[in-house]
């Protein structure tokens, strides 16, 4: 059985990450991030999802760009899906 981290777990593990205090990730934070969260990714495949997710591409990862990562691959709560009826 999996769970999916909540909101709050979400922030408490940016904010953890975040060493600089500055409410953005670099690269090296965001890796920390995911090795929290139990993802064992290489260090390419870590820099290419680092880029991806910087969508505005200052060089660090929001925490909107975090959760947008999260949710793309699915470890996050994302919009419910519509019901099909
Ligand atoms: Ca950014």
């Amino acid at each position: 059985m999996t769970t999916r981290p909540t909101e709050d777990d979400l922030l408490a593990v940016f904010t953890r990450a975040d060493l600089g205090g500055d409410e953005k990730l670099d690269l090296m934070e965001f890796t920390l991030v995911l090795e929290s969260l139990g993802l064992a990714w290489t260090r390419a495949e870590t820099q290419d999802r680092f880029e991806r997710a910087d969508t505005n591409r200052d060089g660090f990862i929001s925490y909107g760009e975090f959760r947008a990562v999260l949710e793309a691959n699915g470890w996050a709560e994302g919009p419910l899906p519509a019901p099909q009826s």
